[in-house]
């Protein structure tokens, strides 16, 4: 799932979804690349040593040719291995049975045709009775777990479901990419057409790294893991580098699987948000009025970084009410674009920012909370 929404702060011109929605949102949205999960080192981690893939699912054969062509790809295991600590012939084996997929290299680039963005179509997306259904039959599955994750880690439960309601629609589609494909071909044929090409290649090297490392350690099949055309992987479509640094062991069975532990996915979900700083308790938006004298222009220069108080956003034309009055912390003005039709805004608090750090994108973090928010009702409503 992918588009070309404004990130301003982060200096990115494209933003990408990850995970089972890249395709349908290509056509809408300008696919590009860009994985909101951060790099980082951490706790020891590991993937389940089988990954069953979901009893039913189709695996598409994406056609593509060996990886190992390239002479890059043999260099750089030959560099790799040992700064890795992986073993040469395990490495060696496990490329040459790499492919390099077109169809991912068309896939993160930017849309031709580019659709205006609409809040509105993108939110029809998610919140719609299939999902909301879904996502009140995994909550009530797993009430007890996410209440724990709650206390554990301050993360309201409808966040967590709401999350994983828009990546994988409660694990129904988890993405049916070969990782060592999709990242195999990032990393060493990252189309030249993207404006940042340079720099997410290396990204995906590194995330290439991070996966073999992580299938090392904990004995998995590296050609056996799939996940989204970008690399995203199990319920919450976590990038290696994320489960590396944030995944948890939530279910106590000493080990991770984000695949077939939805225990492990909410834990590690929630955990995810406590690292991005989430405030407990605090609300995500307010409802904001502007009018024909708002500074537009200062409200919207920081994007979706909270940069205001109260008494600043009010000073500038930013219309708040009830408890926004009495907001502790910074907001932001969010704008939400309506196709044709006029935008619709939000003050997004710190809350709604850290949202944002799971995917870069405004539009992204209010159909979770949208998602979230229906699927709270609906278990409130039809216990
Ligand atoms: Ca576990």
């Amino acid at each position: 799932m992918q588009f070309e929404m404004p990130s301003r702060h982060l200096g990115l011109k494209h933003l990408t979804l990850v995970g089972c929605l890249c395709t349908a949102f290509a056509a809408l949205y300008a696919p590009t690349t860009a994985l909101a999960k951060k790099h980082g080192s951490g706790q020891s981690s590991q993937l389940a040593k089988t990954v069953k893939p979901r009893q039913g699912a189709k695996h598409a054969q994406h056609k593509g040719t060996a990886l190992n062509e390239d002479i890059h790809v043999m260099a750089w295991a030959q560099e790799a291995a040992p700064r890795l600590q992986l073993d040469p012939a395990w490495l060696h084996k496990t490329m040459a049975q790499a492919q390099r997929l077109p169809v991912v290299e068309k896939l993160v680039l930017p849309s031709p045709s580019p659709v205006a963005k609409d809040w509105a179509a993108y939110r029809a997306r998610f919140i719609e009775p299939t999902r909301i259904q879904a996502g009140a039959r995994f909550w009530r599955k797993h009430q007890a777990t996410l209440e724990r994750a709650e206390q554990a880690f301050g993360v309201p439960a409808s966040i967590v479901v709401g999350i994983i309601g828009v990546e994988t629609l409660y694990g129904q589609n988890t993405g049916n990419f070969r990782l060592i494909d999709a990242l195999g071909t990032l990393a060493f044929h990252f189309p030249d057409a993207h404006p940042r090409a340079v720099e997410r290649q290396a990204f995906f090297r590194s995330e290439l790294e991070q996966f073999l490392q992580l299938s090392a350690r904990s004995g998995a099949d590296p050609l056996s893991v799939r996940g989204s055309y970008a690399g995203a992987m199990g319920l919450p479509q976590f990038m290696p580098s994320s489960w590396v640094k944030y995944a948890v062991d939530f279910d106590g069975d000493g080990r991770i699987d984000l695949f077939g532990s939805p225990a492990d996915a909410i834990g590690s979900v929630a955990n995810y948000f406590k690292a991005f700083q989430w405030r407990t308790g605090m609300p995500t938006h307010y409802p904001v009025s502007l009018n024909a004298q708002t500074d537009m222009d200062t409200l919207m220069a920081p994007d979706i970084l909270p940069t205001f108080s109260v008494a600043s956003f009010i000073a500038k034309g930013a219309g708040l009410e009830g408890s926004a009055l009495a907001h502790p912390g910074p907001l932001a003005l969010i704008e939400l674009r309506n196709g044709p039709n006029a935008p619709s805004y939000v003050a997004g608090t710190e809350n709604f920012y850290a949202i944002t750090r799971y995917n870069w994108s405004s539009y992204y973090a209010m159909a979770v909370i949208e998602l979230a928010d229906a699927v709270a009702r609906e278990v409130r409503n039809s216990p």
